[in-house]
């Protein structure tokens, strides 16, 4: 017999027959899983018919009897009671949670999805006892298709003061688009405002995974940092109190103005490529990585993915910059290699590589018009997909730079405009490159969740450094000079 109040959702995996790598099956994934800390299971088919649908709730319930986790049916009532499942979930648009408290006892757990304070209230004031809410989506997702805006941990707060003013007691847990690098940041943000969740609800990433114990326990693991408060807060954006340390891996002809630049705009700056530091310097406190793949090598990219998997490691926020990505097929390949290797904080490109990144034809984006040399109202909805979908600031450089919020949507993505620079920029080697230093200075002198103000930070440094520099300078000489100058005193 279950207690109903000691049910531990830290980690919720809802399951996903189509996303099973090949070569494994549901039950593989399911038991990997178990092994390796799962605390409840949720049993989510759309296209089985209902004998084989029983079939597959009673074998999946054996796995998770053995390992004494709690099994959740998904909409099914019926094949819940056939099979004796320890639970029921059910959406807006399925039976009405009253009715299906009536037919499955008070003993059963009883979970219903929620999207917003309506429908919160609706199922804290629901005479159908319900036991806990799903709460999404938090973040963009490909696993199911969502026609709301995703809330974000913005949201989420919010919906968890509305269970905290009113039902206190009520369970919770959040789903969508969560995965090992997100939820310890999307958990210590509610943390750090005094409010928690109970659990994270996964699909894709354990039920997709090709080791799902490794990624159960790499979300375990996130999930405890979160609740942790591993990430420090700090909503001021202080680079004189709290310099950073900005490691680049960065294209030859941009390391020497780079790294100036970097110690001018207070942050210190390490070039190294040499795989076997990554994890000690990636534990550094307030570090951040420029990646920067402008002149590959026959072997870079497997320094790019340890990288990357080192600093995802530590949360530590990554500036990605794909230089000439879309140039040839080699530096394409790279691109998505890389992609695929993990989470970005802020990706930045100009307008070439982020067409290239989001897999557009960006052709007939240029305008014509001396202010915006791109054809602003058919970039911005681009760039905004690209950041929701991969979560993270993007920032596309240009006489005017556009820097876009997929990590905090609220709920759209906020979009800032920055104006200033002078052409000179564009005269001297390295200056586009610099930029993503700047940006990991003030990146890594934050907390995650403001990854977005200090890119904008950034960005309106450099471009109102670069304008000033050009008012005094003759050429390009003086004006590295003097732009050098600019960004020490203005920063
Ligand atoms: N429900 P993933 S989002 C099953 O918002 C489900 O209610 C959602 O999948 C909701 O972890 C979702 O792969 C899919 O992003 C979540
Ligand atoms: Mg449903």
């Amino acid at each position: 017999m279950w207690n109903k109040s000691d049910i531990d959702y830290s980690v919720y995996l809802v399951t996903n027959n189509e996303l099973v790598p090949e070569g494994l099956t549901i039950y593989d994934q399911v038991e990997k899983s178990l092994q390796n800390g799962t605390t409840i299971v949720q049993l989510r088919e759309k296209e089985l018919d209902t004998g084989a649908f029983i079939d597959r709730a009673r074998k999946i319930h054996a796995l998770t009897k053995k390992y004494g986790v709690p099994l959740i049916i998904n909409d099914r009532v019926d094949v819940a009671m056939a099979i004796d499942a320890e639970g029921v979930h059910v959406g807006q648009d399925d039976m009405d949670p009253v009715l299906v408290r009536k037919m499955i006892g008070n003993d059963k757990i009883l979970g219903v999805s929620t999207r917003c304070e309506e429908e919160l209230m609706k199922a804290i004031n629901s005479i159908a006892l319900i036991d806990y809410v799903g709460m999404g989506t938090v973040y963009s997702t490909s696993t199911k298709v969502v026609k709301r805006a995703p809330l974000g941990p913005a949201g989420v707060k919010e919906l968890l003061k509305v269970i905290s003013a009113n039902k206190p007691e009520l369970k919770s847990v959040i789903i969508g688009g969560l995965n090992k690098y997100n939820i310890a940041w999307t958990l210590s943000s509610c943390a750090y405002d005094g409010l928690n969740t109970n659990g994270v609800a996964v699909v894709s990433c354990i039920m997709g995974q090709s080791d799902a114990g490794l990624e159960t326990k790499e979300i375990l693991k996130s999930v405890r940092l979160g609740y942790g408060k591993l990430v420090a807060e700090s909503p001021v954006i202080d680079i004189k109190r709290e310099p950073a340390v900005v490691h680049f891996i960065t294209n030859s002809v941009a390391k020497y103005f780079s790294a100036n630049i970097c110690i001018a705009t207070g942050g210190s700056p390490i070039m190294s490529e040499l795989t076997d530091e990554f994890k000690s310097f990636s534990k550094i406190p307030k570090i951040g990585l420029v990646l920067n793949t402008g002149t590959p090598t026959s072997s870079s990219l497997e320094v790019y993915k340890a990288a990357v998997k080192a600093y995802n490691s530590q949360m530590k926020p990554i500036v990605y910059d794909p230089v000439a990505c879309g140039a040839t097929q080699g530096r394409r390949e790279i691109m998505q290699e890389v992609m695929s290797t993990g989470q970005f904080t802020v990706i930045k490109g100009n307008l070439a590589e982020i067409c290239t990144i989001a897999g557009v034809d960006g052709s007939n984006m240029r305008g014509v018009d001396s202010v915006m040399d791109i054809h602003i109202e058919k970039i911005i909805p681009i760039i905004s997909k690209l950041a929701m979908d991969k979560k993270c600031v993007i920032v596309m450089t240009g006489k005017t730079d556009i820097v876009v919020d997929g990590i905090i949507p609220t709920p759209e993505p906020r979009v800032t405009l920055v104006e200033g620079g002078n052409p000179l920029m564009a005269e001297i080697t390295g200056s586009g490159c610099a930029l993503g230093g700047v940006i990991a200075v003030y990146v890594a002198s934050t907390s995650f969740h403001y990854a977005y103000e200090a890119t904008v930070k950034a960005v309106t440094l450099y471009k109102n450094a670069g304008y000033a520099a050009g008012k005094i300078s003759r050429g390009p000489g003086s004006f590295t000079a003097n732009f050098l100058d600019e960004l020490y005193c203005k920063k």
